[in-house]
């Protein structure tokens, strides 16, 4: 029987952190076994907020990089680049003309991200949803891992597929495009940013302080966890909304130091900030340690990352130029001989 087709990526923005890491490609690294994966570095969304060119292609290769560091396997999984699959920006264009504006406009991502982008916020912002369903159907994904800030985005996703296409072009024996099902992690972990325990670990917070990168040296890691807010009480606690903070830092413990939520917290209850924090910052720097080993060893040989990324590119777009036939095919346009 054929696994599951699961699909997901990041958005080459910046260095990946902690909660990339362990809010996503953690994730997909257990799910390489049991499921058909597909992981692309979406390239074309990280443009539809201001970008510097001269950074894009090595934040690029970067993110790939770290995919394989952190356990993606090649050779398991079809790892990409987006726009290197000329049928996402095809299929995004399709779906764009069958999209209601206002179906657009409620999204609560777009909201916040045009708050910060004023009077140039781009019509790519306002479209980055229907570009995501386009990566998601293109590959007939079953199941797609979204934490509670992509649900709505893979909402839209489905009721594209299911109220916009399929129904009004296909037929309901022979759908033309898969459905998908979110993929919920039990262990779908949010991390937050360590300046501010209530708002989440992000690439694009102006403060580096906020997130420790998966490339950060060990210094600088002890560095920011030295830094990081703290409250005045004692001990260690998870779940106390006064103190979002001890949450968000004994919940990095508990899931590096693999103890997990009960054994950290029996651990660390009754444990003063000024013994944490040195406990935290070696537990996350032994953590990160083979992640940067195998790093540098993958961007040392430029020719193998290139090779990995040649043949993802040959394997999506072998599943993606189907989907895509099939959709201009049912839209009747004129075939290309
Ligand atoms: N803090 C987080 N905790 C848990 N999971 C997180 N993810 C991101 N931040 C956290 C998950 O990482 C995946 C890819 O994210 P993305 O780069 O496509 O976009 P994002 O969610 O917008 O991530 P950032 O870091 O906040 O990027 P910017 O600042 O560029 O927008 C997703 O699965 C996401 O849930």
């Amino acid at each position: 029987m054929a696994r599951p087709r699961v699909l997901s990526g990041v958005q080459p923005t910046g260095a990946l952190h902690l909660g990339n890491w362990l809010g996503a490609i953690r994730n997909w690294v257990g799910l390489q076994d049991s499921h058909d994966t597909f992981f692309c570095v979406v390239d074309l969304h990280a443009i539809t907020v201001p970008h510097d060119p001269a950074r894009l292609a090595e934040d690029t290769l970067t993110t790939a990089a770290l995919y394989l560091a952190c356990g993606i396997d090649p050779q398991r999984s079809t790892v990409f680049v987006q726009s290197h699959v000329a049928a996402h920006s095809e299929l995004c264009w399709l779906l764009n003309c069958v999209t209601p504006l206002n179906w657009l406009e409620r999204m609560i991502q777009f909201k916040e991200k045009a708050v910060k982008q004023g009077d140039n916020v781009s019509a790519g912002l306002l479209d980055y949803p229907v570009l995501m369903a386009a990566d998601i159907l293109l590959y007939d994904a079953d199941l797609v891992p979204v934490g509670e800030d992509q649900k709505q985005h893979l909402e839209l996703a489905r009721d594209i597929a299911q109220q916009r296409i399929n129904s009004r072009f296909g037929s309901e024996e022979a759908p033309l495009l898969r459905v998908p099902e979110p993929l919920i992690l039990q262990d779908g972990a949010r991390v937050m940013s360590l300046t501010d325990g209530r708002s989440k670990m992000s690439k694009s917070d102006p403060n580096e302080g906020s997130r420790i990168t998966l490339l950060d040296p060990p210094e600088l890691v002890t560095r920011k966890i030295k830094r990081a807010k703290t409250d005045p009480t004692m001990g260690l606690e998870f779940g106390n909304p006064e103190r979002p903070e001890a949450d968000n830092l004994l919940g990095l413990y508990a899931v590096l130091s693999g103890l997990g939520r009960e054994a950290a917290t029996a651990q660390c209850a009754s444990m003063g900030w000024g013994t944490f924090k040195p406990l935290l910052a070696e537990t996350v720097v032994e953590a990160l340690r083979p992640v940067q080993e195998r790093y540098r060893d993958l961007r040392s040989d430029p020719s193998q990352l290139q090779q990995v990324l040649e043949l993802g590119r040959e394997r999506a777009e072998a599943v993606a130029s189907t989907t895509l036939q099939r959709l201009r095919d049912a839209l009747g346009f004129y075939p290309r001989s």
